[in-house]
């Protein structure tokens, strides 16, 4: 608030006086771009103005503020203020002032009609202003503020540098554009940078979906989650097949789940193999491939999976990833397996364990590959969810579906 008042006197002078003081929350999708406002009507006898002031805090707490102060004019006597329009007002602004469908609601008072109360505009566009000093208006500082907002929590969820470069450009075009709340236009463009995973078509022969992956990043258990969903849920019929053969442990482990399940199992230890071993699961519409997991620095176990695939025939081959894996290695791991492997999608498991999501994005971007499933505990075969975009920019956003 203090910031505020100082920022009215820095721009109608020491003279300026503070008539009404008040705090507002806007409604939003988005909690971060919900934040608190403080509105400040602040003013000087010969004219109206109005400055807005952003106070930025770790988004991390809801109490990011952007913080708005209007200067109106107002009689020092508490007389009736003159009804006369800022000079440095331009018609755009005082249009988009009386539709801000939003705004704190000034007090009424014999300027209402023309009240410069400005905050972000539901719809409509945010036209670029200057003032008569040739200053940015105060759309265009609200334009940088909300960008800077979404980008500093995106930076936050450890976003990496290069996408937020990439990204600020894009979230300036989207707000100058029309359509609905300016959260709402951000948040559409990290929706649509979550590309849609597609669905599994089910054939005549088996769709077959490898999981590789990093050691203990979750490819048996969320196999596990997967079969059951779709034999259970979805009443597919479904196969699983392991090539994971380096551990007894490993082939035990998908045993001891395809017998809870009463699902075939195959177990391949050469490519040779593979081919007869599908044979034995043709009737199966979906057999879901268990691998063993690999070192991104492993190349020569990493170049044994394309031969395994290649002896499959086709196969959506996904790569499962933990959300808890540090953004240096995450990078390893999704250019190692993606270089040797044609990815189908992507498999984010972990979330339970952590509340910091840029790794989703990351991912995305450095595979260009959707993700398809999210998981979220170790209960099999509850903790599994089908991904959706406006879920994973949820995520992100710190708006959980
Ligand atoms: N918290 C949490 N734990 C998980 C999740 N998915 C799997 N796990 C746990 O992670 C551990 C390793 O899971 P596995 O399925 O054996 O991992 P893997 O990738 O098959 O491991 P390797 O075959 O050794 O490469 C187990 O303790 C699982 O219960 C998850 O979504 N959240
Ligand atoms: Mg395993």
């Amino acid at each position: 608030m203090g910031e505020a008042v100082r920022m009215a006197r820095a721009e109608f002078g020491p003279d300026a006086f503070v008539l009404q003081t008040g705090k507002a929350r806007r409604p939003g999708l988005l909690g971060l771009l919900g934040p608190n406002w403080v509105a400040v009507t602040a003013g000087r006898d010969d004219e109206r103005h109005e400055v807005v002031q952003v106070k930025r805090e770790p988004v991390a707490t809801s109490d990011q503020e952007i913080k708005q102060s209007q200067a109106a004019k107002s009689p020092k006597t508490g007389a009736k203020p003159k009804q006369k329009q800022s000079k440095r007002k331009s018609p755009s602004a005082q249009g988009r002032a009386q539709t801000g469908s939003q705004a704190k609601k000034p007090t009424k008072t014999p300027d209402q009609g023309r009240s410069t109360q400005r905050s972000l505009p539901a719809s409509g566009t945010l036209p670029e202003t200057t003032t008569a000093t040739g200053a940015p208006a105060a759309e265009d500082k609200l334009v940088e503020l909300v960008t800077q907002h979404l980008l500093e929590r995106l930076r936050q969820q450890e976003v990496a540098d290069r996408y937020l470069d990439e990204l600020r450009p894009i979230f300036y075009r989207r707000l100058r554009q029309g359509g609905e709340a300016p959260q709402q236009r951000l948040f559409q463009v990290l929706t649509e940078q979550f590309l849609p995973a597609p669905p599994w078509r089910f054939g005549e022969r088996p769709y077959v979906v490898p999981l590789v992956g990093p050691t203990g990043v979750g490819k048996t258990t969320t196999i596990a989650k997967l079969a059951a969903m779709h034999a259970l849920t979805l009443g597919h019929k479904v196969g699983l097949l392991t090539v994971d053969t380096y551990r007894v442990a490993a082939v035990e482990q998908l045993r001891a789940y395809a017998d809870i399940l009463s699902l075939p199992l195959a177990v391949v230890y050469s490519p040779q193999e593979a081919p007869a071993a599908l044979e034995r699961l043709s009737d199966c519409e979906l057999v879901l491939v268990d691998t063993a997991g690999r070192s991104p620095h492993a190349t020569a176990q990493m170049e044994e999976l394309p031969a395994f695939f290649a002896a499959m025939g086709q196969v959506h081959a996904h790569l499962v990833f933990s959300a808890t894996t540090r953004e240096s290695d995450l990078v390893e791991v999704l250019t190692s397996f993606s270089a040797h492997v044609p990815l189908a999608g992507l498999i984010a498991t972990k979330l339970d364990e952590t509340r910091t999501y840029g790794c989703l994005y990351n991912a995305v971007r450095l595979t260009g590959q959707p993700i398809a499933y999210t998981t979220h505990g170790q209960s099999v075969p509850d903790d599994i969810i089908t991904a959706d975009s406006t879920r994973l920019a949820g995520y992100l956003v710190g708006v959980e579906p």
